[in-house]
């Protein structure tokens, strides 16, 4: 597995600091305002977006291979990088920049494997999972940590750690945290003020009724 490519891109200063997670779903399968809320989205400085679909009614293969060439496109006129979640085939196929991946998805081996290329980002939910992803760390651009709040959006999700369980995550990570679940403009501080190297949203964006004004607050960083 080694040299690791992502450690090498990871040097030339990538910032994964203000992601969007979006799916049809999340704009109720409304494309003209999906992809408007994107490209708004990217310009007014979201630096990753993530496209999932989780849905019962989530498009096929094809459709969203479709989406995501799209979405990629925005991405490339906004110099945002492109991830997509769990799917890497989709990733692949889309010439997405990087893939997102659970604790129960494919395993990061395995796609740096596959795709050396592609920048991984892997859920971390507790201190158990970031022991047992401990040899993955290398590989990984950053780990998502949380959810840090309750979250409605995602149907699943482990129980909220905190901001103390984020602080305990941070202390212990050798890679860039982000942050997810529940993360808004009133909350985004503090999470920065427990060690959040950056936030992930979907809710708080896609929701948003004045997204200049939000991502500006999600982005704020520890300097502020
Ligand atoms: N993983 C952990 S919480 C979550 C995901 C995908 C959902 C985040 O959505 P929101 O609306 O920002 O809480
Ligand atoms: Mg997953």
């Amino acid at each position: 597995l080694w040299p690791n490519p992502n450690q090498r891109l990871k040097r030339s200063g990538q910032d994964f600091s203000c992601q969007l997670i979006i799916g049809l779903e999340n704009v109720a399968f409304d494309r003209a305002k999906f992809f408007a809320l994107v490209e708004k989205a990217c310009l007014a400085g979201v630096t990753v977006v993530q496209y999932r679909e989780k849905g019962v009614e989530r498009p096929d293969f094809l459709e969203q291979l479709s989406v995501a060439k799209a979405l990629k496109e925005i991405c490339r006129k906004t110099k945002t990088l492109f991830f997509i979640d769990d799917n890497v085939d989709l990733a692949i196929a889309s010439g997405a920049d990087g893939v997102h991946v659970g604790q129960d998805d494919t395993s990061v081996q395995s796609i740096v494997r596959r795709a050396p290329e592609l920048f991984i980002g892997l859920s971390v939910s507790t201190m158990e999972e970031f022991e047992a992803s401990r040899e993955d760390m290398p590989y990984l651009a950053y780990i998502g940590v949380g959810p840090v709040f309750d979250t409605t959006t995602k149907k699943d999700a482990k129980p909220a750690i905190g901001l103390n369980g984020l602080a305990v995550l941070k202390a212990a990570a050798t890679v860039p945290v982000i942050a997810i679940g529940g993360i808004n403009e009133k909350n985004a501080k503090a999470v920065y003020q427990a060690g959040a190297d950056g936030v992930a949203a979907i809710s708080s964006i896609t929701k948003s009724k004045n997204l200049v004004k939000t991502i500006q607050q999600l982005s704020q960083s520890q300097e502020e």
